[in-house]
């Protein structure tokens, strides 16, 4: 090439470069290998969804029917599943799931594949069908469905054959055909053991592994419903966390290799925290119950939790990247229970007076990087009004700071801080820090942020606070963070 030839060459680039720069800073950040489907990014973002344990227990005072009970026990005398969709309204519930049937086998619809279910039920003559009425008020209120059919089934006299799958995917196809739009099916892990069976009153235990063919029912629903989301232990849509007390652990990511999880035998650990190096997006789901049990026994009515335990499950699910799974059993007569109801009210007004006011909103921020210098990606979006905007660093930042200064001394002692999860979970480790006195205190630090962190600390007074992300698996991003005044007293 001639030096002439060469110097034009060279100058055309360098007049490409900012045209290139320009273009390539309206792109938002390169997603991450493993990422959420947008209905997991809808699922997440509901935050609050409430559980409906209801069934022949609710009448014999147990929490595992053993399969033999008489369908004429279910018998509730003020029935309503309107006051269940309307109190989940009215306390920020966005979906609700009933268990259609529990372990017992006894089933919530008159099935056309069993006498055993609300058609020989007492209630409403055998006329009733409590999946149709919940499904009605949901959609009344504008709550969406989720339906749990307990794989196990002490009732079945088939259980431990392939007869008992063909019956169970009946049963899903006669649930996911007959009622409308179904958003999440619950898939528990219980199974096998002792039970009445027809008749034959013994242990029957399953190969966990293989009995189930998973995959194959799946697929079967999904064909008949694309939007509904799967929970189970493996997913694949939704995970357990691993325990039923609504814990997520510190550590909580998104994603775990689902591929290798036996439904019913999981690491509760690995669950637990997720896997910073999984293949696939499941979001983790914190069930626990408002009383000791799952379903309504009169002798627990002075164990309700009270708000502020509530509250602390609250913080260890979704402010830990969850969603919180709330069980709220209606008693015998078919309702919740006052004391349940008065529990979640203060429970929702401790919640709604905390986050009222983020008092960082609108204050002045820098970053010690911003992708391209490119406003899309500048610090003040993490405190704007936009939930879709984020700061973003260059791609090949890994740690980073986004400073605040608040203008005057402010109190407070909630942090809360989200990552823009449709580009996946990249936050490994960071801290926060308040300029208190005229100096610099660590307040808070953790490893994983997702979808919601959210810190507890005492309450202090700062006039500037800062966050340093020390580690990302990608270029990190965040979309919001917001400092609060707690109105929780205990
Ligand atoms: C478990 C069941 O054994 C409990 O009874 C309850 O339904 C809980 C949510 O799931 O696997």
């Amino acid at each position: 090439m001639s030096h002439k030839n060469f110097i034009f060459q060279f100058s055309i680039i360098l007049l490409c470069i900012p045209l290139f720069s320009f273009g390539r800073a309206q792109e938002d950040i390169a997603p991450n290998a493993v990422i959420p489907s947008a209905r997991q990014v809808e699922y997440q973002k509901m935050e609050f969804i409430g559980f409906i344990h209801f069934s022949i227990n609710t009448f014999t005072d147990r929490e595992w029917g053993y399969g033999d009970e008489s369908p004429e026990l279910f018998n509730p005398t003020e029935f309503n599943a309107e006051q269940w969709a309307s109190t989940a309204k009215s306390i920020g519930i966005k979906e609700l799931i009933l268990t259609v049937k529990h372990h017992d086998g006894f089933c919530l619809w008159p099935s056309k594949y069993t006498e055993h279910s609300v058609k020989n039920s007492l209630w409403k003559n055998g006329k009733g069908d409590v999946v149709r009425e919940f499904v009605d008020a949901c959609r009344k209120y504008g709550i969406k469905v989720g339906l749990y059919l307990s794989p196990w089934d002490r009732n079945h006299a088939d259980y431990g054959t392939q007869a008992y799958i063909d019956y169970y995917r009946n049963q899903l196809k006669e649930l996911l055909t007959e009622y409308g739009e179904i958003s999440e099916i619950w898939f528990d892990g219980a199974n096998g053991g002792l039970g009445y069976y027809g008749g034959a009153n013994e242990t029957r235990r399953i190969d966990r592994r293989t009995y189930y063919d998973w995959k194959t029912t799946w697929n079967m629903v999904k064909a008949l419903q694309p939007n509904v989301l799967l929970f189970s232990d493996a997913g694949p849509d939704i995970r357990w966390i691993g325990n039923e007390n609504g814990y997520a652990g510190e550590t909580c990511w998104s994603m775990i290799n689902s591929e290798n999880i036996i439904v019913g035998e999981a690491n509760t650990r690995y669950l637990n925290t997720g896997d910073p190096n999984g293949k696939n997006w499941v979001v983790p789901l914190c069930d626990t119950s408002i009383r000791p049990g799952w379903f309504y026994h009169q002798s627990q009515d002075s164990l309700v939790k009270t708000p502020h335990q509530l509250v602390d499950i609250y913080y260890k699910s979704v402010g830990r990247n969850g969603v919180l799974l709330l069980n709220v059993p209606p008693d015998k007569r078919g309702l919740f229970n006052d004391k349940d109801i008065q529990t979640l009210r203060e429970f929702k007004t401790i919640l709604d007076e905390t986050f009222k006011t983020n008092l960082a909103s609108g204050k002045s921020i820098q970053a010690s990087n911003y992708r391209m210098n490119h406003p899309k990606f500048a610090p003040a979006n993490i405190i704007d009004k936009d939930e879709s905007s984020y700061w973003a660093g260059d791609d090949s930042v890994r740690e980073a700071s986004l400073e605040i200064d608040l203008g005057t001394p402010v109190v407070f002692d909630r942090i809360l801080i989200q990552e823009p999860i449709q580009f996946g979970q990249r936050i490994s480790e960071f801290g926060i820090e308040g300029k208190i006195g005229g100096e610099w205190k660590e307040l808070a630090k953790g490893t994983t942020i997702g979808y919601k962190r959210i810190l507890r600390i005492s309450p202090v007074q700062a006039d500037k606070i800062r966050l340093i992300i020390k580690n990302a698996t990608n270029t990190p991003a965040i979309s919001n963070f917001g400092l609060y005044k707690s109105s929780d007293k205990e």
